[in-house]
């Protein structure tokens, strides 16, 4: 079939793209057209999303989208939109925003756990949801809100969608995380809905990655010099979902790690694992593109570098960080760890002192200096992946011979030799913009381009995508 474009929106929750693929029957490349900062602001005393400026963002990425394909001859077939997870902004019947939408850093959803588990015990939601326990999934958030009346939430993804196209949907990936989607069922938990006051369509309805959403508004096709009757696509719009149908898996066994911001570690199955077991683990059953679940722990990731970055550069300390990864790479093994899964890690601030601090509580001592503290990053994260995989593994009944590391981390040479090394696995490292990739290879399979299940469009990505291996060396500690 002769090759096609489409344009993937991706926000991250440091940075969004917006990116053109093209995909033909033997690959896929990707072309960045525009590039933005993101990150939590204080606003009212709450952490919360510029998102006005990001929808701004967006519209300037799509304009440089319809350009670069325009000087190509080609016209954009669709886009699809992923961003992380779990948050939402309220909407009017008339569809206003009615705040800049809360960020899950925000500590507010800490205090509404406990009421939420006095109406639904937290057994009774996992068995249904399969939803690793975080203190700012969802449902704890919405029940923060004081007064839902006439309001709808959309999800961070459904709610760029929903400005592109004026249609109202919630996909069901990230429908998956709001700990009111059921597992099993694939439709929303409508009995905790009710259990927790919530008005039945406080969601739109869910729709599948590959379902058509709608078509550009006129204002935003004048806007961006997009085609009115171009189509948003539904794809795996949290993120993970996108990263994960994209994993270069040669094999149907396999371990993977979506690593950056956040760490999500684990393996794709069929069917829930919805145990005790599972629960008290933490274990997540999120949902994947075509019906998957990505079954994983969310565990903390390179958050806890850049947040030490950040404040190095507020000190003047500005190392290029392939410097600072070479300097805690000669560092000798068997240093100090922390926790990377901590809640006392969520917050910004002062990363490297709470680094410290929390070395500290274990009796050791870790000093203030940024190679020791890189290297205790990446060595705690290393751990907590062999970990988090041994632990999926024997609670779902499986065994994987390899680990794909995804997203940023997979050009962090050191974090994923140290993670062979801990998993004594073979570690196959990338590609980088896996999000981006999963969220146009399920466009290009919704406009007919590619043909097959998610194993067809993993052959894909391996073939036009380089990746490097890491094989266990030194004996880890574990
Ligand atoms: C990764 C991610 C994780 C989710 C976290 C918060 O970007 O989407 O999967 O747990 O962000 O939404």
């Amino acid at each position: 079939t002769a090759g096609a474009v489409f344009a993937a929106v991706d926000i991250g929750a440091s940075s969004g793209r917006v990116i053109l693929g093209r995909v033909s029957g033997s690959g896929v490349t990707l072309e960045t057209v525009h590039r933005f900062p993101n990150g939590v602001v204080e606003v009212d005393g709450g952490l919360r999303w510029d998102f006005d400026a990001l929808f701004a963002e967006v519209l300037t990425g799509l304009a440089a989208a319809a350009r670069a394909a325009g000087e190509h001859g080609e016209t954009i077939t669709s886009i699809g939109i992923d961003t992380w997870a779990v948050d939402y902004g309220l909407v009017t019947k008339a569809g206003a925003l009615v705040a800049q939408p809360y960020s899950y850093r925000d500590d507010r959803s800490r205090a509404a756990v406990a009421p939420v588990h006095q109406k639904l015990d937290p057994a009774r939601l996992y068995a249904t949801t399969g939803l690793q326990f975080l203190q700012f999934n969802t449902l704890y958030q919405l029940a923060t809100e004081p007064d839902l009346k006439g309001l709808q939430a959309l999800l961070i993804p459904d709610l760029i969608a929903f400005l592109l196209t004026g249609v109202r949907r919630t996909e069901s990936t990230n429908a998956s995380t709001t700990g009111l989607f059921d597992a099993v069922a694939g439709e929303w938990a409508t009995e905790f809905l009710t259990a927790l006051g919530l008005p039945k369509d406080v969601f739109p309805p869910l729709i599948e990655p590959g379902e058509t959403i709608g078509t550009l508004l006129p204002a935003i096709a004048a806007r961006t010099g997009l085609a009115h009757a171009t189509t948003v696509v539904a794809v795996g719009s949290h993120d993970t979902a996108s990263a994960v149908a994209a994993v270069p898996a040669q094999e149907e066994n396999f371990a993977y790690v979506s690593s950056g911001t956040w760490s999500l570690v684990g393996l794709e199955l069929k069917h829930p694992v919805l145990t005790q077991a599972s629960r008290e683990a933490n274990f997540t059953n999120e949902r994947g593109v075509d019906g998957t679940i990505r079954y994983l722990r969310n565990m903390g990731g390179l958050w806890l570098l850049s947040e030490c970055q950040r404040t190095w550069a507020a000190d003047g300390y500005t190392p290029e960080l392939t410097k600072l990864l070479d300097t805690a790479s000669a560092l000798p093994p068997g240093g100090p760890q922390i926790n990377p899964d901590d809640p006392y890690f969520i917050a910004p601030e002062n990363m490297p002192d709470r680094i410290r601090a929390a070395v500290r509580h274990t009796g050791h001592l870790l000093p203030d200096d940024p190679a020791a503290i890189t290297r205790c990053i990446m060595d705690s994260l290393a751990t907590g992946y062999a970990k988090a995989i041994t632990a999926a593994e024997r609670l779902a009944d499986r065994t994987v011979n390899t680990v794909h590391i995804v997203g940023g981390g997979s050009q962090n040479r050191l974090l994923c030799q140290l993670t062979a090394d801990a998993t004594r696995k073979t570690v196959v490292a990338g590609p980088v913009e896996a999000t981006a990739l999963g969220n146009i290879l399920v466009q290009a399979r919704a406009a007919g381009k590619v043909d097959g299940g998610l194993a067809d469009l993993r052959r894909l990505v391996a073939a036009s995508h380089g990746l490097r291996t890491f094989t266990p060396q030194q004996l880890s500690r574990l």
